[in-house]
């Protein structure tokens, strides 16, 4: 690809990047501790699956990270940057299975592989507070908290229908399920009932949603998805009583204002009166079918695809109480058994899934709420009429308009004694139980005279049974693992069966970042002084596929771990940062779509310094990053100039001070380095655009190499060279550290570039010097115009031409002639 001429020019980076990383390991020059003579800041990137290699993404995230932290220490921060493995999980068991090793030995294997990997980039971790969750120093913390959490009441068992996927003898969450699809292996998942254990999040909803508005410093699309997901809805929640019965139905709905346009009820298949209400029926059977029918299409599809509503009548009515009009129910296969109360008061004319399903079923359409200037007839509608208006048809309520219907038609209820007011959520509690082997056991057990009893602290960590099993497999789920299982119970002594059930990866991710701050404490979970000392974390960035789970777990974990008394904080991240794909051919990298640059290469070609430069220069952080064999050439070429500039002038490493009195070229580079110093600061602190700030940089060495040319008569004094290469060398080492730290010592530097504060510009040399320019009409000096010296004709030409004075004496004749004499003088012919 290169021919060796080419690459003998080059610098030779591979001496340079192992003599400054090993330098770095050996001085533990990027250890963090706590001092309180400095501000702190932690910056976070989301920590790697070991899946074996970095590939471009990993790149690109910890690149930015790293910018961040060391610019953030040349600004006297003292910063805590710290990398670790989010460990368990379902690949390690597969290739365990293939490989038929153990998930432990290859997990580890990949973590040193890939450590090395990010040790090549010269990445300024903190490697002393490296953390794998695989760890049982790391999964006895989590253990212990999972007891914590239960004996406060945020962790419960219930049974619930589970997607289960028979070929990887797992549950799935409903995120990995792909159209009735296992996400990994492609086979249909069946429902299935089991006992699981859950995380009471919803006991945060509020406070989840509610605080999102202090995250400032996060991108307003994910706080959009959070509070999505979260989903909160306020209404009525309300009895209808089933004629005839001993039996209510409740219902949730958002739009009190349409009570009296009620015209049937519809009920989910899996609603807890529907086996009362059917029971005797004529077509009992036919209902029964029914229900499986939908039960079935249920599992198979997904929550986007779009449904044709059906449903069949129960045979059973309802009354509404606030006319008592009897309405008949029905199950209907759109209702959602996990939200609200499983039922839907149906106003097919105000709704749009009820006013289908009733144009389906020939029900009745009753339009209670006019909108201004509208009139609704229900033989003519085409579609529901979903916004507000007046209210008809609805006895007392007649002639209000619908936001204030809706309190006076709640206070009814709530006078009345049959509904309230009620808040819905769409975020439901977090399921944890996986039944992998891979995963942090969930330390209890069950007795059956004690019931559930936690492992006693002196017992943990519950340790995943490393051994192979009886069987010889190396990786059985617990379950499958009698030796495991039996055990005694703490309370009574008898015999017990301990939990088999593993933890949700996203268990371990929803805490790591408090874990760094004292990764080595072995009294609890959590050093409070430190974990107070560091969080929350002051910069995160990650990918933005985890913009709603990991971050809301993390967000839940957070504020359970304050009220267990760990933290002081409310929320984990202030600032949050979504860094864009890295594509190719139009698509994301991936070894499926076999589009793959591996960066092993790439660092081995180049070096580690052109490969960070190039994965920030190619595309600011937020957006994607096409990649661009070219682009890694440019950023090459580039830092092999800079080198061969600065090799060639033994005289800097004199030192040489900046002239009193600066000749015109001096000034220009001067003048370019202090607009530099400017242009890169802000571009780092404002947005994090590193892709302007090293451009920010290049331009800068463009006018250190012309104001140098040999072929020049005119040349910048060796003090203002000097003084723009030290810029461009501190400018640039958060980006291209080994670069910079090897050229400053060139440059005849002891001290290192790491070492140095970030420079501030002097806004008086930034400043471009001004003209003044005259500008005649008919010859007669009319005007002077004070402009920057590095103005063209045009532009001085419309300058002139739009004086107010200028204007003036124009007065209205046409323009006929405007000459202008470089620099000095326009002069206007009418
Ligand atoms: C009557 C009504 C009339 C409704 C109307 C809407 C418009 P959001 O805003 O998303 O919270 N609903 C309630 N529980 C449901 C369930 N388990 N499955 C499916 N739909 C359910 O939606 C709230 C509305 O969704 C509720 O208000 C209810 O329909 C329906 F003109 O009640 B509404
Ligand atoms: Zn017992």
């Amino acid at each position: 690809m290169i021919s060796s001429q080419t690459k003998s020019n080059r610098y030779d980076f591979k001496a340079i990047e192992e003599k400054w990383q090993q330098s770095w390991a050996e001085s533990e020059k990027y250890k963090a501790e706590e001092d309180d003579s400095k501000e702190k800041y932690y910056v976070l990137e989301m920590f790697p699956y070991p899946s074996g290699r970095i590939h471009m993404g990993h790149v690109r995230n910890y690149s930015i990270g790293d910018v961040v932290a060391r610019y953030k220490r040349m600004k006297g921060y003292n910063v805590l940057h710290p990398m670790g493995w989010d460990a368990f999980g379902l690949p390690a068991e597969n290739a365990a299975q293939k490989n038929n090793s153990h998930p432990a030995a290859w997990t580890y294997s990949n973590i040193d592989y890939m450590r090395n990997q990010l040790q090549q980039l010269g990445l300024s971790y903190d490697w002393g507070r490296e953390i794998a969750t695989c760890n049982a120093k790391y999964y006895k913390w989590e253990q212990i908290l999972f007891i914590e959490m239960y004996k406060r009441g945020i962790i419960y068992q219930k049974t619930t229908t589970v997607n289960w996927c028979d070929n990887c003898q797992t549950v799935l969450a409903n995120e990995q399920v792909i159209d009735g699809l296992c996400w990994r292996c492609d086979q249909a998942i069946k429902p299935r009932k089991m006992n699981g254990w859950f995380f009471k999040i919803t006991d945060y909803a509020e406070e989840l949603l509610a605080d999102l508005d202090q995250l400032t410093g996060w991108p307003e699309k994910v706080l959009t998805m959070q509070r999505n997901w979260i989903g909160k809805s306020t209404g009525l929640a309300c009895d209808f009583q089933v004629d005839g019965m001993d039996e209510k139905i409740s219902i949730f709905t958002t739009r009190p204002d349409t009570i009296f346009g009620v015209t049937f009820m519809s009920v989910a298949a899996e609603h807890p009166l529907v086996d009362t209400l059917i029971s005797g029926a004529d077509n009992e059977q036919e209902i029964r079918d029914f229900i499986v029918e939908i039960l079935e299409e249920k599992q198979q599809q997904t929550p986007e695809d779009e449904q044709v509503k059906k449903g069949i009548f129960t045979g059973k009515y309802c009354i509404n109480p606030y006319n008592g009009e009897k309405v008949p129910v029905f199950i209907a296969n759109f209702v959602l058994i996990e939200y609200g109360t499983g039922a839907v008061m149906a106003v097919p004319a105000h709704d749009e899934r009820d006013f289908e399903f009733a144009r389906k079923y020939d029900l009745p359409i009753k339009p209670v709420v006019i909108p201004e200037g509208e009139t609704l007839d229900p033989a003519t509608m085409e579609n529901a009429s979903t916004v507000g208006g007046t209210l008809v048809n609805s006895g007392q309520f007649d002639g209000v308009e619908s936001e204030e219907a809706k309190k006076k038609v709640i206070d009814y209820a709530v006078q009345n004694g049959f509904g309230s007011p009620h808040i819905t959520y769409r975020l439901r509690d977090w399921g944890v139980s996986r039944q992998r082997y891979w995963g942090a056991p969930i330390p209890m057990i069950h007795c059956d005279s004690c019931g559930i009893v936690p492992v006693p602290d002196e017992e943990l960590p519950v340790m995943l049974p490393e051994d192979k099993d009886e069987t010889g497999a190396s990786c059985r789920p617990l379950h499958q693992r009698p030796s495991f299982i039996e055990t005694s119970c703490p309370t009574c002594g008898a015999k017990a069966r301990r939990e088999t059930d593993t933890m949700d990866t996203f268990v371990e991710s929803s805490w790591y970042f408090a874990r760094y701050t004292c990764p080595a404490f072995t009294d609890a979970p959590l050093d409070k002084e430190k974990a107070s000392h560091w969080l929350p974390v002051d910069q995160y960035i990650g990918g933005v596929e985890h913009a709603i789970l990991h971050l809301l777990y993390s967000r839940f974990f957070t504020k359970v771990l304050r009220d267990l008394g760990y933290l002081n904080v409310d929320e984990p991240f202030t600032n949050l940062l979504t860094q864009g794909m890295v594509i190719k051919d139009g698509a994301k990298m991936s070894k499926s779509k076999g589009n793959v640059v591996d960066p092993h290469d790439l660092i081995q070609e180049y070096g580690a310094d052109t490969v960070r430069l190039f994965s920030l220069f190619a595309a600011p952080p937020e957006k994607d990053l096409e990649w661009n064999s070219q682009g890694v050439e440019g950023c090459s070429r580039f830092l092999n100039r800079v080198y061969r500039f600065i090799t060639s002038r033994p005289e800097l490493k004199e030192q040489p001070a900046l002239p009193a009195e600066l000749s015109d070229t001096g000034r220009t580079l001067h003048r370019k380095t202090h607009q530099t110093i400017k242009r890169v600061s802000e571009n780092i602190e404002n947005n994090f655009h590193f892709n302007t700030a090293i451009s920010g940089g290049m331009e800068l060495f463009n006018t250190m190499t012309s104001v140098t040319d040999p072929e020049k008569d005119a040349q910048a004094e060796a003090g203002t060279v000097f003084q723009a290469v030290e810029s461009l060398l501190i400018l640039l080492s958060p980006m291209v550290p080994h670069f910079c730290a090897e050229m400053w010592q060139e440059i005849g530097h002891t001290s290192l570039v790491d070492d140095q504060p970030w420079p501030s510009y002097d806004a008086e040399a930034a400043k471009e010097d001004m003209l003044t320019i005259v500008v005649q009409v008919k010859g007669k000096v009319r005007s002077r115009l004070q402009v920057p010296a590095d103005i063209d004709d045009e532009a001085i030409k419309e300058l002139a031409l739009s004086d107010a004075n200028v204007q003036r004496f124009i007065d209205g004749q046409q323009v006929k002639k405007t000459i202008v004499v470089k620099k000095k003088l326009v002069n206007i012919v009418v």
